[in-house]
């Protein structure tokens, strides 16, 4: 899983990366030209914690997210589109955080004069959304062809696929961004086969002053989470010993880094979960998209195990933390056998049973 890391020159990219990575990136004016920081962070989860407590492993695998810091969007691209090279690099990605500055500091330049979060969104917004126009407009031309001819595919199929293009032409028109919208899952194949930018899922990361109010920008639209949280106290926070961070964070009130909610909110964003397998060899936490049943749940664990798969041996968290061991849980009759269809919830734990 990688999320882009992408706002206004300025915004505080590179300061959310650091903080989240704990990298330790200086913060350069990117000069706007394509600059990219890769790091790889575990997603916190107390549950793995839990495991580790109870099975004693040698060995620990946790969740992970790759977050990109990717320097040089500007909102400035317009109809002439996005550089080859940063398109490759966003297309890549499977969301995005959006830092969006709300922290005033004379000494920061921003574009605009004044500080308008708002605004900045719609700005950042453009850039996918033009850049989204021009694929769509293309692909309609071809689909209007291809109706013309009609040999292909029959009429009423290419229709429908043009009413579609039609109607996300309407919307980026409408300077709207595809995310904003929910489609069947029948157009979302389609759409989604386009890997357009401004469809790709969003949090809205508001980078405030400690003294900051949170911004009332509810957002219901789908695909699009928000939190704010200052970036630049927690990159201090982030490379203080961790006895000198406790003291720190209990001097400024913060309970819990907003980084490791963005974290959490990131895996949640992706619309994934977390299923594990547990022993003494080695607790692993694996991701999985929600809705997967257990033989995909199997096939990330190894393609063999997806093939020859027989059954699973799944227990809940929750029952395996109230009886103590796998051994006492299936005691109590809560160690479920299940099949390949059962649809793995966040949190199981599970033991494949396979034939190869
Ligand atoms: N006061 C304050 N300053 C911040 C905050 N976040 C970032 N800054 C400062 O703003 C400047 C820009 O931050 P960066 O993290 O480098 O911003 P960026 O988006 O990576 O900038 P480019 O890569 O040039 O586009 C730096 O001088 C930061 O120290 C914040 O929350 N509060
Ligand atoms: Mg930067």
């Amino acid at each position: 899983m990688q999320l882009g890391i992408i706002g206004l020159p300025q915004s505080g990219k590179t300061t959310v990366y650091n903080a989240l990575t704990g990298a330790d990136i200086a913060a350069e004016m990117s000069a706007g030209h394509l600059e990219v920081h890769t790091a790889v962070v575990d997603v916190p989860d107390p549950r793995v914690d839990k495991l580790i407590e109870m099975f004693k492993p040698k060995k620990i695998v946790r969740a992970k997210v790759t977050y990109a810091d990717i320097a040089g969007l500007d909102g400035t691209a317009g109809r002439a589109g996005l550089p080859g090279v940063m398109i490759n690099q966003l297309a890549q990605m499977d969301g995005f955080l959006h830092v969006v500055r709300q922290f005033e500091n004379a000494s920061v330049p921003h574009l605009a004069e004044k500080i308008d979060p708002i605004r900045d969104i719609q700005t950042m917004d453009t850039d996918f959304i033009l850049n989204d126009l021009v694929m769509v407009e293309r692909r309609l031309e071809k689909l209007r062809e291809e109706h013309r001819r009609g040999v292909s595919r029959p009429r009423d199929v290419i229709q429908a696929e043009i009413d579609l293009f039609e109607r996300l032409q309407a919307i980026l028109n409408s300077e709207k961004p595809l995310r904003h919208y929910d489609f069947t899952p029948e157009e979302d194949k389609i759409v989604a086969s386009f890997g357009f930018l401004s469809r790709k899922p969003q949090i809205i990361v508001f980078n405030q002053s400690e003294d900051q109010e949170p911004i009332d920008y509810i957002s219901s639209h789908p695909h699009t989470s928000v939190v704010s949280l200052p970036a630049k106290l927690e990159m201090d926070i982030m490379a203080l010993d961790p006895e000198d961070a406790e003291m720190f964070m209990e001097e400024y009130g913060v309970t819990e880094l907003g980084m490791s909610r963005l974290i959490k909110v990131s895996y949640d964003l992706l619309n994934v979960h977390s299923f594990f397998t547990a022993g003494e060899k080695e607790v692993h936490v694996w991701t999985l998209r929600k809705g997967s049943n257990a033989r995909e749940a199997a096939g990330t664990i190894h393609s063999d195990m997806e093939k020859g798969f027989i059954r699973a041996e799944v227990v809940s968290f929750d029952d395996l933390v109230t009886f103590g061991s796998t051994a006492e849980a299936r005691n109590h009759g809560r160690l479920r056998v299940e099949g390949k269809n059962y649809i793995i919830e966040d949190g199981d734990i599970i033991e494949i049973r396979f034939n190869i």
